[in-house]
C-alpha cells in the first residue's frame, strides 16, 4: 500500500464536488461518440492504461542561461523528488514510473527501491550524464565525452554508462538513455567523421554491457551545448547509430530537439517503419529546445505524433512499444502542477488519436480526397475528450481535477515548511 502524501479524503471531497458534472459530460460525450461508432468505455480503458514517466529532474525548478528562480519547498534530493513524483501519480494515475539521472540522483539502490515501493513508484529508463563534470571527476568533458579525442576520457564516459546500467539493474529499469553534449562550436574544430567513429566505438562498448532485455536509447539534438555541430545532430544520424549498434539500440525523439517547423510526426513514422522508435521525451517548444510543457504551444503537433503512434498500435506493428517520458524545465510554474498538466495533455493527444475514424481516413487517402482526409483528423482533434481523461483518473482512484485537488491539499505549503529553500539543486535541460 502506497504511503500517500495527500490524504485520500481530500481527493474524495474534491471529486464529490465534480462527480455529477463529470457524469453528465461523460454521458453526453459517450452519446456523441456512439453516433460515430466509437465505444467511449473502450477508449477510457485504453487511456487509463497509458502511462508516461516523470523525470526526476523535472520536479525541481529549472532555469535558463540567464537565471534560475527557485520555488518554495523544492526537493532537496532524490528522496524528496520521489515524494513529489508520487503526488503527481496519486492525482493523475498516469505516471507510475520515474526516470532517474545519474549522478544527480545517485543513492543507495536498495534505499531507492524501498522508497519507490513505499510510494507505489517504479523506475523507467536510466539517464547517464557525460555532459557535465561531476565533483572529483578525473577527466573533464569540456571537449566531449564518448567522442573525445582522448581515449582515457572516452573510457571514463563508457564506464559511467556501464555504472548507470548496473544501478538500473538493481532498480528494475530496462533501458539506458544516452544524451551527450559532444560537438563543436567552430568550423574546423572537430573532424566530423573521426568524432563519429570514436562515438560509435564507445557506444559499442556500452552496448556490450547491456542486458538482453534492456534497450539503449540514443537522443539526437541539433544544438546546445555545442552550437556549430553536435555528434548526434539529427534523426538520420540517430538512425545510423541504432542501425550500427544492433537490435537493442533505438532512437529517442525529444520533441524540442529539432529545427523549427520540422515535420516530427513524419520522423516518428519513419522510425516506426524500420523498428527503431525507442520512445519520446515529451515537451513543447516555440523556438528551439525550450522545454516548455507538453501541449502548451503546439497541441496539434502532439496530436499528429500520437496519430502515428495509434496508427502503428492498430496495425499491430511487431515490437512496437515506445517508452513515454517527459523532459521539461519548469521556470515559472510549480513543477508538480506542470507535470500533472503535461501528463494530462499527453493522454489527451492519445485519446484524440484513438477516436480518429481510421477507416474513413484510409478511404479518403486512397481516393485522394485531401480535404476530407484532413477533416477526419480535425474532427477527432476538435473533440473535447476531457471527460474521458477525468473518468479514467476517477476510476483509478485519482482526481477528477488534479490541479484543483493538489491546490486544495496544501502540499506545497506543507513541504515548504519541511524543506529549507536552496539556491542550487540538480536542474538540467536535456
Ligand atoms: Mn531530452
Amino acid at each position: 500500500m502506497a504511503e500517500f502524501k495527500i490524504a485520500q479524503h481530500i481527493i474524495a471531497e474534491e471529486n464529490a464536488k465534480r462527480a455529477a458534472a463529470l457524469k453528465a459530460d461523460y454521458d453526453a460525450l459517450g452519446a456523441n461518440l456512439g453516433r460515430r461508432g466509437v465505444d467511449i468505455d473502450a477508449i477510457t480503458t485504453k487511456v487509463a492504461a497509458f502511462f508516461v514517466a516523470v523525470p526526476s529532474w523535472g520536479v525541481g525548478t529549472g532555469g535558463t542561461r540567464f537565471a534560475r528562480f527557485p520555488g518554495t519547498g523544492e526537493p532537496r534530493g532524490i528522496f524528496d523528488k520521489l515524494d513529489d513524483c508520487a503526488v503527481i501519480h496519486q492525482l493523475t494515475q498516469a505516471t507510475p514510473t520515474v526516470s532517474l539521472h545519474i549522478p544527480w540522483d545517485k543513492a543507495d539502490a536498495g534505499e531507492l527501491r524501498a522508497k519507490g515501493d513505499a510510494l507505489g513508484l517504479s523506475f523507467d529508463a536510466m539517464n547517464s550524464n557525460t555532459f557535465s563534470d561531476a565533483p572529483g571527476q578525473k577527466r573533464s568533458y569540456k571537449y566531449g565525452s564518448l567522442s573525445h579525442t582522448d581515449a582515457a576520457t572516452r573510457q571514463q564516459a563508457i564506464e559511467h554508462n556501464l555504472e548507470c546500467i548496473e544501478i538500473g539493474k538493481a532498480l528494475g529499469s530496462k533501458a539506458l538513455t544516452v544524451w551527450i553534449g559532444d560537438g563543436s562550436n567552430f568550423p574546423g574544430q572537430s573532424n566530423f567523421t573521426k568524432a563519429f567513429e570514436r562515438y560509435l566505438a564507445a557506444m559499442a562498448e556500452i552496448y556490450k554491457g547491456l542486458p538482453d532485455d534492456w534497450r539503449l536509447f540514443s537522443e539526437h539534438k541539433m544544438y546546445e551545448p555545442a552550437f556549430y555541430s553536435t555528434v548526434v545532430q539529427d534523426w538520420g544520424t540517430n538512425y545510423l547509430i541504432a542501425q550500427t549498434l544492433g537490435p537493442k539500440a533505438q532512437c529517442l525523439v525529444d520533441l524540442g530537439h529539432h529545427a523549427p517547423n520540422t515535420n516530427i510526426e513524419m520522423i516518428v513514422a519513419r522510425l516506426i517503419q524500420f523498428g527503431k522508435l525507442g520512445g519520446f521525451h515529451f515537451n513543447d517548444s516555440k523556438y528551439g529546445d525550450d522545454d516548455l510543457d507538453a501541449g502548451a504551444i503546439e497541441p496539434y503537433r502532439l496530436f499528429l505524433v500520437f496519430n502515428e503512434l495509434v496508427d502503428a498500435e492498430y496495425r499491430g506493428v511487431k515490437g512496437f512499444h515506445p517508452a513515454h517520458m517527459i523532459d521539461q524545465s519548469h521556470n515559472v510554474t510549480d513543477p508538480i502542477e506542470s507535470l500533472i498538466n503535461s501528463a494530462n495533455e499527453i493522454r489527451r493527444a492519445y485519446a484524440q488519436a484513438l477516436i480518429v475514424d481510421r477507416e474513413a481516413l484510409s478511404g479518403h487517402q486512397n481516393e485522394n480526397d485531401a480535404l476530407m482526409a484532413a477533416e477526419t483528423l480535425k474532427r477527432a482533434y476538435r473533440t473535447d475528450v476531457e471527460p474521458i481523461l477525468a473518468e479514467a483518473r476517477r476510476r483509478a482512484g485519482g482526481a477528477i481535477d488534479p490541479v484543483a485537488a493538489y491546490r486544495a491539499s496544501g502540499y506545497r505549503k506543507k513541504v515548504s515548511a519541511e524543506r529549507p529553500a536552496s539556491v542550487a539543486g540538480g536542474g538540467g535541460i536535456i
